[in-house]
Formats: C-alpha cells, sequence, structure tokens
C-alpha cells in the first residue's frame, strides 16, 4: 500500500484537494495531498469550520481502501447471465462460520469465482435495464425496490430516488436511516415535524448544562466529542451521560446515569416527573409552543424516581439531581445517539427525551437543543434528497396530491403518474422478497448482510430475490448475492455534496481519476436510467447532465431548504439549510419562533420492556455499537490501515460476570442468542455493566448480527439492535473464526 512505502512528510505533493470526510456525520474538511495520481496524506486546515484543525484517526488514516486490490474497477456479471440460461438455484450455506484450521481461502473474490464474469460497461447495464424493465414490465411497480446510500453524494441519492419513482412508479426507496435514526426522526415528527438537529453541534460552546445519551460520542463523533470536552474544561459546563455503558465521556462528565439497556422512558419520563413536581417546568414555553400538556402529566404520574430505579438501576436521587441540572440550566441541550433509537420502542425512547426538552424549553434559542447527532456522512443529506419511503426531496409526503404535482412537473411525467402510495422500509423490503412481492433490488452502497438484524434470517430473503444489482467499491458481504456488480467510485474519485449533522451543506471534490473502468455513481445511475426509458417506452424525466451541480440545481428548483445553495456559494464553506434564497446565509438553529408543525406536541407514555429479556437460558444482555477505528460492516476500515490497529471481534464482558464463567481476560468465547452464535476473544472490563455484554458489528467473521432480535419499532420499522439475550460460554482456541475468511463470497 502507498502509505507504507513513503515517508508522507518528505513527498511534494502535485496538488492538494479539498474535500469532505467520507466516514461520519461532523463532516470534517479533509485535505488529500496527491502525487502521481495517488494520495499519500491528509491533512485539514486550522481554521475549517467544522473542524478546527482537528481530525480523528478515520479521518486522517482511513482513505488507503481506494487502492485496496479488493476494490472492484471492472463491471462484473454472473456467467449465467451472458450465456442466456436461467438463474441457477442458491445452492450452498454460505453463512457458516469458518474455523482456523479449516482450508484457507483465496483472499481475491473474483479469481476465485468462476461465476462472476469481468465485462465492459455496454454490457453490464445493458443486462441490468434487461432484467430490470423484464420484472417491471411483468409484475409492475410493487415489485421493483432500491436502496440508496448514505456514503454517496446528495445528487447520486436524489437521481436514484428520482430513478426509482419517475421511472418505476414505485416509493420503495429506503436506506440506511432506517437501522440509524428512524426512532428519532418518527419522534420528531410527531414532536415538531422536523428530523434534523435543531442546533449546530459547536454550539455545544454555548451550553451550560447538557446531556449526552445512547451515544458514545467519542468514538463514534469525536471531533464533537472534543468539543464536548472544551465546554466542560475551558468553558464550565455541566455533561451529563445517561449510558449503560462507561463511556469516555463518563470520565469528563459531571454525573453518569448507567441505566439497564431499554429503560429510557422510564428514566427520561422520572426527569419529567421531577421536574413538574419540584415545579421546575417553562410555563411561558408549555404554554405558548407546546399541546398535549395535560394528557401527558396523567401519563406522568406514574412514573416516580423510585419506579425508575426499580426498571432501570438509577438510583432514584441521581435521577432527581439530573433533572434539576438540566432544568435549571440558563442553557441546556440535549445529544443523543443509537442507544435511543435501536430499540423496539425507539419512538418512544425519543418523545420521552423530547419532552425534557418541551418542559423547560430548551430548545429555539442558540446553545440549546434536540440534538440527534446522525451518523454516516451524509445520512443527513440521502434523507433530504427522498432516499425514504414516505418522502420526496424535502420531507414532502408522498401521499399528499400537492406535493406530487410538483415533482410531476419537474420531472416531465404525466399528471398523476407519481404513485400515492407508501413505499417499503429497508426491512419491509427484504422480508417482502418472496413470489409475489419484492423481485428485483437495487442496492447502492449499503450492506445489509452485515447491517440487517438477526442475519441467518436476512439471508433466506437475499436469496429469494429474482434480481439483485450492487452498485459498490467492494464486493462486500450482500454483493455476494448479485447478479450484476456496478463498480462505483468512493469520494475521491467524484465531485458532488455531502450533509453533515449539522445541516451544513459542503462539497466533495474528486482527488484524482476513477481507478480502473470504476465510475461516479450518478454517472451510472444516469446511464442505467437512459436504457430503462427506451426499453419500457417512456421519455420523461431529464437524465443528462454535464456536471453534479446542474443536479442538485434541479432538485433545489423545489425544494425551498437548498433553493439557495450553489457550488459557487459553497466553495469553500458549507451553507447550513434551510437556504431559500441566493443571497440567505443559512440557518444554524431551528424553531426560533415555532415549530413546523406550529405547536410542539406531548405524548402520553408508557414503558414497554425490551421484546426479549434475559432470562435463566440466556442470561445476559447483549448491546451491539461500535469502535473508533472501525465503520460498520467494515468494507472501508478493514480494508484500510486502520485494521491493523484493531483486527479482530472482542466482547466486552464486565469482571464480575467473568469470574463467575472463568473466562480471563483474552479468552476465547462463544456468544449465543436464540437466533445464532459467534466466537471472540474477551475483553474483559468495567467500562461495561454487570449482566451486559457488548460486541462491535463490525467483523464479518463473528458478525454480531447473527445473534440481534429482528423485532421492530411498530411506528419507525428499526429493529432492536441494542438489547438482545445471549449466554457466553467459554471456547477452544481452534474454535476462534479466521478473519481472512471471504465469508459469502461465493453464489453457486
Ligand atoms: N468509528 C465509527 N464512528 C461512527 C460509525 C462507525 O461505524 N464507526 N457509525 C456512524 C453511524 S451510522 C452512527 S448512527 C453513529 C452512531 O453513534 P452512537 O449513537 O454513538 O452509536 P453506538 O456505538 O451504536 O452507541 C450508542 C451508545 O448507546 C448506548 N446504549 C445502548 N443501549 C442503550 C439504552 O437503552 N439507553 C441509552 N440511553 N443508551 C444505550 C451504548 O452504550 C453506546 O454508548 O456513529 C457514526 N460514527
Ligand atoms: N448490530 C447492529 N447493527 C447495526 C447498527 C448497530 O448499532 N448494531 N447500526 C445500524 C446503523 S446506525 C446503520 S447507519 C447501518 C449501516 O448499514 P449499511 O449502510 O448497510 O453499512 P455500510 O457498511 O456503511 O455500507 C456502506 C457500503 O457503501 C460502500 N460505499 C462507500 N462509498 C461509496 C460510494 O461512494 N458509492 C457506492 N456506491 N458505495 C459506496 C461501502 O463499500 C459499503 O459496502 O447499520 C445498522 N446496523
Ligand atoms: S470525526 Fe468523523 S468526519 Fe471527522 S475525521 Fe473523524 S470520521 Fe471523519
Ligand atoms: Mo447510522
Amino acid at each position: 500500500m502507498v502509505t507504507e512505502m513513503i515517508n508522507p512528510n518528505r513527498v511534494v505533493a502535485d496538488r492538494v484537494i479539498s474535500t469532505t470526510c467520507p466516514y461520519c456525520g461532523v463532516g470534517c474538511n479533509l485535505q488529500l495531498h496527491v502525487k502521481d495520481d495517488f494520495i499519500f496524506k491528509v491533512t485539514t486546515p486550522f481554521d475549517s469550520p467544522v473542524n478546527h484543525g482537528n481530525l480523528c484517526v478515520k479521518g486522517r488514516f482511513g482513505y488507503d481502501f481506494i487502492y485496496h486490490p479488493k476494490r472492484v474497477t471492472t463491471p462484473l456479471v454472473r456467467r449465467y447471465l451472458l450465456e442466456g440460461k436461467p438463474r441457477p438455484e442458491i445452492r450452498e450455506q454460505r453463512f457458516e462460520i469458518s474455523r482456523k484450521d479449516a482450508e484457507p481461502i483465496s483472499n481475491h473474490p473474483i479469481s476465485t469465482l468462476s461465476d462472476w464474469v469481468e465485462t465492459d460497461w455496454d454490457t453490464a447495464l445493458n443486462i441490468t435495464a434487461d432484467n430490470l424493465a423484464r420484472i417491471y414490465n411483468r409484475d409492475g411497480s410493487d415489485a421493483m425496490a432500491v436502496y440508496c446510500c448514505a456514503k454517496a453524494t446528495n445528487e447520486d441519492n436524489y437521481l436514484l430516488q428520482k430513478m426509482y419513482r419517475a421511472l418505476f412508479r414505485t416509493n420503495n426507496v429506503d436506506h440506511c436511516t432506517r437501522l440509524c435514526h428512524a426512532g428519532s426522526v418518527v419522534a420528531l415528527q410527531q414532536a415538531v415535524g422536523s428530523s434534523a438537529m435543531s442546533n449546530t453541534a459547536s454550539q455545544v460552546f454555548m451550553n451550560d448544562v447538557f446531556i449526552v445519551t445512547g451515544s458514545n460520542t467519542s468514538e463514534n463523533h469525536p471531533i464533537i466529542a472534543l468539543q464536548m470536552k472544551d465546554a466542560v474544561q475551558k468553558h464550565g459546563a455541566k455533561m451529563i451521560v445517561i449510558d449503560p455503558r462507561r463511556i469516555d465521556l463518563v470520565d469528563m462528565a459531571e454525573m453518569w446515569l448507567p441505566l439497564k439497556p431499554g429503560t429510557n422512558v422510564p428514566v427520561f419520563s422520572a426527569m419529567a416527573h421531577v421536574i413538574v413536581k419540584e415545579d421546575l417546568v417553562n410555563w411561558d414555553f408549555v404554554r405558548n409552543r407546546t399541546e398535549g400538556f395535560d394528557e401527558f402529566l396523567e401519563s406522568l404520574e406514574k412514573f416516580t424516581p423510585e419506579y425508575a430505579e426499580e426498571l432501570s438501576g438509577v438510583p432514584a436521587e441521581d435521577i432527581r439531581k439530573a433533572a434539576r441540572m438540566y432544568a435549571k440550566a440558563k442553557n441546556g441541550a440535549i445529544y443523543w445517539g443509537m442507544g435511543i433509537s435501536q430499540l423496539s420502542h425507539g419512538t418512544a425512547s425519543a418523545l420521552a427525551l423530547i419532552h425534557l426538552a418541551f418542559l423547560t424549553g430548551h430548545v429555539g434559542r442558540d446553545g440549546t437543543g434536540l440534538n440527534p447527532l446522525r451518523g454516516q456522512n451524509n445520512v443527513q443529506g440521502a434523507s433530504d434528497m427522498g432516499s425514504m419511503p414516505f418522502h420526496y426531496p424535502g420531507y414532502m409526503r408522498v401521499d399528499n396530491p400537492d406535493n406530487r404535482a410538483k415533482w410531476e412537473k419537474a420531472w416531465n411525467i404525466e399528471e398523476g403518474g407519481l404513485s400515492l402510495k407508501l413505499g417499503l422500509t429497508t426491512t419491509e423490503i427484504l422480508s417482502h422478497a418472496h413470489e409475489g412481492g419484492i423481485r428485483a433490488l437495487y442496492i447502492m452502497g449499503e450492506n445489509p448482510m452485515m447491517s440487517e438484524p438477526n442475519l441467518n434470517e436476512t439471508r433466506k430473503h437475499m436469496e429469494r430475490l429474482e434480481f439483485l444489482v450492487a452498485q459498490d467499491i467492494f464486493i462486500n458481504e450482500s454483493a455476494a448475492f448479485a447478479d450484476v456488480f456496478l463498480p462505483a467510485t468512493p469520494f475521491a474519485e467524484k465531485d458532488g455534496t455531502f450533509s453533515n449533522t449539522d445541516r451544513r451543506v459542503q462539497r466533495v471534490r474528486a482527488a484524482h481519476k476513477p481507478r480502473g473502468m470504476s465510475r461516479p455513481d450518478w454517472q451510472i445511475i444516469c446511464d442505467v436510467a437512459l436504457r430503462l426509458e427506451s426499453r419500457l417506452g417512456l421519455d420523461t424525466a431529464h437524465w443528462t447532465y454535464s456536471n453534479p451541480e446542474e443536479i442538485l440545481r434541479e432538485m433545489g428548483s423545489v425544494n425551498p431548504d437548498y433553493a439557495g445553495i450553489t457550488y459557487e456559494r459553497i466553495e469553500k464553506e458549507g451553507l447550513i439549510y434551510p437556504v431559500p434564497t441566493l443571497d440567505h446565509p443559512g440557518t444554524p438553529t431551528l424553531f426560533t419562533e415555532s415549530f413546523p408543525r406550529g405547536r410542539g406536541k406531548f405524548h402520553a407514555l408508557d414503558y414497554v420492556p425490551v421484546r426479549e429479556e434475559p432470562d435463566d437460558e440466556y442470561p445476559f444482555i447483549l448491546t451491539t455499537g461500535r469502535l473508533l477505528e472501525h465503520w460498520h460492516g467494515g468494507s472501508m476500515t478493514r480494508n484500510s490501515a486502520l485494521n491493523e490497529i484493531y483486527p479482530e471481534a472482542r466482547v466486552e464482558i464486565h469482571p464480575a460476570d467473568a469470574d463467575i464463567h472463568g473466562i480471563r481476560n483474552g479468552n476465547p468465547v462463544k456468544v449465543q442468542s436464540r437466533r445464532g452464535e459467534v466466537v471472540v476473544r474477551a475483553t474483559v472490563t468495567e467500562k461495561t455493566t454487570v449482566g451486559v455484554v457488548f460486541i462491535p458489528w463490525h467483523f464479518h467473521e463473528a458478525a454480531a448480527n447473527l445473534l440481534t432480535n429482528d423485532a421492530l419499532d411498530p411506528q419507525a420499522k428499526i429493529p432492536e439492535f441494542k438489547a438482545c439475550a445471549v449466554q457466553v460460554f467459554p471456547a477452544r482456541e481452534s474454535d476462534l473464526p479466521n478473519p481472512d475468511f471471504e465469508l459469502n463470497r461465493g453464489r453457486y
């Protein structure tokens, strides 16, 4: 790899390209130093508006996946398609755990698989369009579905949802936001009518008290965590951490409330109970800006701090103290993450949290706010672009005929041509993969065979698809099920924009030309769409663009949030939407006068336990999450230098639990749930609490999602990634999986 061969500090760059980090939603500015068409170093300017000269290890060192030999840069199709034969049955069971002493399996997926055939773009695109058109003509709109991509640009996502809506007339369009902040999004939509962060992350400096809950900020939004630390150490703010794990921020916190996973509603509701009983309510705010208070008050009666203590394990007195501290703050704010939304009652968890801001009026001013930290580099943007089953770009409901008319006009579609029917969500798309349901799926840059819960079930759904297109940079665990592979370019080989967690729309710029035959997503989509139009006999929407800015302008002409954004205006610094006009400066703080739905709405809540509580057979709660050095299913970070820093999966277990089971630090253990098992080494640590074990879900050879529960939140349809019941057994060294095992690469 290039980073190993040269000393980056001695090399003089041919050019330095300014762009945006492809990992997390913080959206740090990167400067890519390029020599001979290789990036050899990444820096960031001291005056970068988001990260002020700081980068985490992923932004600085995580880019070399671009040059990894496993990256696919040639279009691939299955041999049966070229030979005009029917699609063979899927024979193998591919999701078994390989043992260390098993036959070594070659690392290169293409060379080992005789059934993938390298081909030219024309062939791959024609086969893609032929098969999608064939299935659509036979089975109609309901057989078609697409996963958009929170790693790709706004322009890429806008076009892909447009292709499915305009050509296949379906709203079966979704992306990983469903597995992520869906609970928060539904709750925020119900309570305020908008789902983005209300304030920017750097306003943490204006807080005097802030709550961080269900967010392991130092590992997952490291640059925001730095700002939180500064807020505490340099500005005297008080931080309250509410999290079952002893995350790094606890060291800096005024209080840590270590709740049992899945008990957010009682803890937050008990805080609300205290705020009401001790008359710490901001009555002006409640009277003038909210509704539904009386009914909410009734439901609050039973949530005494003592009741919450019984359920959550957090001492009642600590709940009281935290409630008083937040309520009495001049500027209080809440930052939250997956520990709130990834539960089968994720919507209720987020509502219970939102109530705290309503009761105290800590929203609608600088330095306050409701701040769900968005995860992927462009999950905010992909959502803004309409990569969702209920919304066009700009969160315009698809079942509203007025919205439909606007997009019909923009896309040159006959009146009444677009579908008013709500689409299926990601989780539903796969569970509807059967005869009479979804037949063809197009996945741009997602990896459900690592990211969905209960992978043994997911695999069956994947096998039932009739035609799968994968557009990615690697043959990930899901692309292994694909019929066609379209090689896209990663962030460093394309132009466009990402929208970060602050709603800041920033430029993405190509540092060098695409490797091999790979092409930017937007160009691939246009080429598929043009071929589909000719096969379906349509001549509707616009599919030729000379550059991505034309795409953004087309979207902004209908979506007022982006109406005032041009590439020229964001040349140096991004703009924070809403930016309704070409001279508008952007909107860092939302809801200053009112909420998009008018008044903020309180909701009466009840406590609903997690779907699978521990019992004698499975006595531990498994919670899953992330590590600083790795990203999701690992396609990018495990194919980069970062994998050398953290090469294998570990399960975190508390010393008291380890003792009972005779487990020592570093011992192999088998972790088993009702749905599957993995073998990993144990890390014995007080970072996790008694009765709770933690596994990061980045490692395909010990995929945590083999264990997780696919129970869904009834409203948000988000799975319960944060709690299921498991048992832990001592295992042998020889039971450990071989990390070189190429899971699921084969097909027939
Ligand atoms: N390094 C790295 N950074 C990332 C990512 C990555 O894969 N790697 N992914 C990105 C993405 S897409 C996202 S969505 C974000 C996610 O960022 P986070 O939301 O920080 O994600 P998780 O690691 O899943 O951890 C959530 C936290 O919730 C806590 N938790 C678990 N159960 C509960 C509960 O019942 N109640 C409460 N209050 N807390 C609970 C966990 O202990 C953990 O500290 O990170 C982004 N950043
Ligand atoms: N157990 C458990 N499961 C979880 C979670 C959890 O906390 N616990 N968290 C959930 C969350 S919050 C999320 S967001 C999801 C994420 O789930 P996914 O989005 O399915 O996961 P990623 O691994 O990020 O997949 C991104 C893919 O995009 C590819 N890619 C990167 N850049 C580009 C590009 O420019 N173009 C194209 N075409 N492809 C590109 C990468 O190679 C990779 O294969 O997972 C969820 N799953
Ligand atoms: S904090 Fe996020 S955006 Fe910044 S360098 Fe790290 S991964 Fe990239
Ligand atoms: Mo996420």
